[in-house]
């Protein structure tokens, strides 16, 4: 995988701020992915949305990724799909898009392998720490179990949930190979610094 900082979005993080103007402002500071996330978001504008940072990741030869969402992936050229619960299974994926890459976002050890099995590209694990957006679903997963998704599997696993700056090492340490992040970069007064100073713990981008 040719990146370690993920970018996920969540347009009601940007505190006021155009999404599309935010992750542009990431993408200068050295961000080299995104997923399209919005997963409330009406077709029509999903897609329009897409397209928009489609343009913006294009220009600076970054990755776009879409949630979900394959008919939107195909129609704008995307990097690849994140495939979410409730996606048709990865073998059609891969059949009806086979240029695409593929993340699966998982929840267990079990679940890590059956993605795996099934031609996962990479995994997107969590939540690790404590995030306000997943306390209804329990407590977080924390750093053993991320350290037993990751022994588990040959592919990447990337952390997601909770996940600042600070807490990279520990990550990194439990052989995560890279960082899923919302908050810590959309919630930042200044997105791009907070990119940076990912991008410095992780080590490159
Ligand atoms: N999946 C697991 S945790 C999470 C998702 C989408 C939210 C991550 O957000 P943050 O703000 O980086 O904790």
């Amino acid at each position: 995988m040719d990146f370690r900082l993920y970018l996920v979005t969540d347009r009601r993080q940007t505190g006021g701020r155009l999404l599309v103007e935010v992750v542009e402002e990431c993408l200068a500071a050295g961000l080299r992915a995104v997923q399209l996330r919005e997963k409330d978001l009406p077709d029509a504008e999903f897609l329009a949305l897409a397209h928009s940072l489609r343009e913006v990741t294009r220009r600076v030869g970054a990755g776009l990724f879409i949630n979900g969402r394959l008919d939107v992936a195909l129609a704008v050229g995307a990097k690849g799909l994140q495939r979410g619960h409730d996606a048709p299974p990865i073998p059609v994926l891969r059949s009806r898009a086979p240029g695409l890459t593929i993340g699966a976002s998982v929840h267990g050890v079990d679940e890590v392998r059956a993605a795996e099995r099934e031609g996962a590209d990479f995994i997107v694990f969590g939540p690790v720490y404590d995030t306000p957006s997943k306390r209804p679903y329990g407590p977080p997963q924390g750093v053993a179990a991320l350290a037993k998704v990751v022994e588990a599997v040959r592919i990447p696993v990337f952390a997601i949930g909770g996940i600042t700056p600070e807490r990279v090492p520990a990550v990194r340490e439990a052989g995560a190979h890279g960082v899923a992040v919302i908050s810590a970069i959309l919630g930042a007064e200044r997105p791009g610094e907070a990119t940076k100073q990912l991008i410095e713990a992780l080590g490159s981008s």
